[in-house]
């Protein structure tokens, strides 16, 4: 984006991207440096991932929040067996009410969709320790996904580090067919782009179609640019935006925010909404896309709607709309989980929620639940057809599922055949955007203690809290032993699985004995022989290692079982940074063939690391045949000086 330097004349044409970033910019120049730091305006975080992002800001020393709002919304362990989820939700309460955070009490909804209609705003920066964050590029955010520690600094106040962007203009003309709807959009888009590569862009959306979608339509294309890895996706802010945000009672939120005529991108992809049909991403990934019509007539046995994608009364109304008097097929079992309580209020008012419990749906809680494989887990060699953002291989928590993604309407009519419809042709109704939505902020709690904190409100520890580890200095000397192999396209899902683990969040001793369960269950005691022997445990993997989620114990796990460098094909960027805060060394392979040349078990040399973090980043190792790898660690000056003491909480001089 090289025309975006704060520096710029007042007449250059800006898109929206260059506008928040020249708003919000306090570190670097976007048309000089490889990355910037930038104010950071609101936070969220979820108690996934919010646990862990809490006991570091604590562990900072920070009396209160410094930012302009910060809210923690519990959304994903819900299901409360055993004690673990509900001791989280208390020390989350008392975190919140100590530290001037605004608390989403379990049951008021999924924090994306919660987050957008009751605080999102347009022209803002948004950090959530969740890589659907994005989701508030729906109504003119700067909204950007990140891990748990990134966050905490940002609550301190601190600036956050992103790749100078380059800037992709997806330039939308005509309206969509009936029948169609976003997520076949986004599935469009990930079809082109694929899963892989995208590091460092963000996706703007532009053009004529883009008055013809809806707010609701709008986050779930920027929802699910996280399955591309770019830094995050935007829309304008328009008379569409105002609209939502004045039947939200939020008016006053509303500013204009639209490319100026003439602003620059580095590329543009161009859809035609008319042409869209509707799409589907096929088992075990959100890139593999197919459309509809080509598996027309599958037997399907679940059919799950909901997930922070596509959840909003717009989605789910429209389903019910289908549904409308008719059952599902007795041999497919259909969930359904609303994004909000807002949202199940509406459908409980306007009928829709007896409509699905009459065709014979289950009406789910409105929380991340079975999008996680928390629960509604399908039976062995189903398939699977969901309206969430994910399916990689075993996160429904069912190995051997086949999970394909889809459009509510798709959702919708399959679920009335039991396999697979397109729903081009059908009776689809269309969902006028709400003119005043209902607004009830009551499991919101403490807002009036927001930025202050109640300084001496006691914080609540159940046994399941303990405290966050902290990184060691990189040692001058280091012999490294190759722990695991792995593959291409290695999810944060295969290196620290959720699902029925999930509960350990706050207890990284406990979660680091799943590291890697999905791939290699003996991952765990093997690290902990070597680290116990001196040795440096090292990460051999393929392309695009990290895709997914952000949930930092991927890095923090590994951190804890002696991991001091992961060396990939290459790494995707929220994993990557996550890397770095926890002291793990970002290596690449200079010439990617040389990954033929390790495997597990293998000794590695690797005495020059510290000095390689350093300096330049460039890594000769000699392997035990003799040969020589060269890898590359590309790092910032900031990078390079939170890997050398240890990661982010080192630097800090975290207390625990
Ligand atoms: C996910 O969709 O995988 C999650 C759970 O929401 C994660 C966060 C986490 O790991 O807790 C995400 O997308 O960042
Ligand atoms: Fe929750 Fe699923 Fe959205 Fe992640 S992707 S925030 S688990 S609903």
């Amino acid at each position: 984006m090289k025309k975006s330097s704060k520096k710029q004349s007042a007449k250059t044409p800006m898109n929206v991207v260059e506008k928040i970033l020249a708003a919000h910019l306090v570190e670097g120049d976007p048309a000089m440096d490889a990355e910037v730091g930038i104010r950071i305006d609101q936070t969220l975080t979820q108690d996934a991932t919010g646990t862990m992002a809490y006991l570091q800001f604590e562990s900072m020393g920070v009396p209160h929040v410094r930012n302009e709002l910060a809210v923690s919304y519990v959304d994903h362990n819900t299901v409360q067996i055993g004690y673990e989820n509900a001791d989280d939700h208390d020390f989350l309460a008392s975190v919140a009410r100590r530290f001037g955070v605004i608390y989403s009490k379990c049951g008021n909804g999924i924090c994306h969709q919660l987050h957008l209609e009751r605080f999102g705003r347009p022209g803002k920066t948004l950090l959530g320790s969740d890589s659907h964050t994005p989701t508030g590029g729906g109504i003119g955010m700067m909204a950007i996904g990140a891990g748990g520690i990134d966050i905490a600094v940002a609550m301190a106040g601190g600036a956050f580090h992103i790749p100078s962007p380059k800037v992709r203009g997806i330039r939308l003309t005509g309206r969509l067919p009936r029948g169609c709807s976003a997520k076949d959009v986004i599935l469009k888009v990930l079809e082109k782009f694929g899963t892989k590569g995208n590091v460092g862009w963000i996706f703007e959306y532009f053009g004529p179609g883009v008055k013809t979608l809806d707010v609701p339509s709008r986050a779930t294309i920027a929802n699910m640019g996280a399955e591309l890895g770019v830094t995050t996706s935007v829309f304008p802010s328009d008379a569409v935006t105002r609209q939502f945000l004045e039947a939200q009672g939020r008016a006053g939120d509303w500013i204009e925010l639209v490319a100026d005529k003439g602003a620059a991108y580095a590329d543009v992809f161009e859809i035609d909404l008319s042409a869209i049909e509707p799409m589907m991403a096929a088992p075990h990934s959100p890139g593999n896309v197919v459309t509809v019509k080509s598996m027309k007539g599958t037997k399907v046995n679940q059919i799950m709607i909901g997930s922070c994608t596509n959840s909003s009364y717009r989605d789910i109304r429209t389903v019910a709309l289908i549904l409308k008097g008719k059952h599902v097929a007795d041999d497919v079992e259909v969930g359904i989980a609303c994004g909000s309580r807002q949202v199940v209020n509406m459908l409980a008012e306007d009928g829709s929620l007896a409509i699905l419990v009459k065709a014979g749906c289950r009406i789910l809680e409105n929380a991340c639940g079975f999008c996680i494989g928390a629960h509604m887990s399908p039976r062995t060699g189903a398939i699977s057809l969901r309206t969430n953002n994910r399916n990689f291989e075993g996160r429904s928590g069912t190995k051997s599922a086949q999970v394909y993604l889809v459009s509510p309407e798709t959702a919708a009519v399959s679920a009335l055949e039991g396999k697979v419809v397109s729903p081009l042709g059908a009776k689809i109704p269309s969902v006028p955007a709400p003119k005043k939505f209902p607004v009830d902020d009551s499991m919101f709690l403490y807002r009036d203690t927001a930025g202050k904190g109640v300084r001496r409100a006691e914080i609540v520890r159940g046994p399941n809290i303990a405290p966050v580890p902290k990184g060691e200095p990189l040692a001058e000397k280091c012999r490294g032993v190759v722990a695991i192999k792995v593959g291409d396209k290695i999810t944060t899902d295969h290196i620290m699985p959720a699902g029925a683990r999930l509960k350990f969040r706050s207890n990284v001793p406990e979660y680091a004995k799943f590291v890697f369960e999905p791939c290699d269950s003996s991952f765990h005691d093997r690290c902990l022989a070597a680290k116990a022997s001196g040795l440096a445990n090292v990460i051999v993997a393929g392309e695009s290692y990290g895709q997914g989620s952000s949930r930092e114990h991927a890095a923090l796990c590994p951190m804890y079982l002696g991991v001091k460098a992961v060396i990939a094909k290459s790494i995707e960027r929220i994993h990557r940074a996550n890397l770095v805060n926890f002291g793990i060394v970002p290596l690449v392979f200079d010439d990617q063939g040389d990954y033929d040349l390790l495997k597990q078990g293998d000794a590695i040399d690797l005495s020059g690391l510290r000095a390689a973090v350093a300096g330049d980043g460039r890594l000769a190792v000699k392997l035990q045949d003799g040969r020589t790898v060269i890898l590359v660690a590309s790092l910032s000056a900031r990078e390079r000086e939170l890997l050398l003491c240890g990661g982010l909480l080192a630097s800090l001089g975290g207390r625990h």
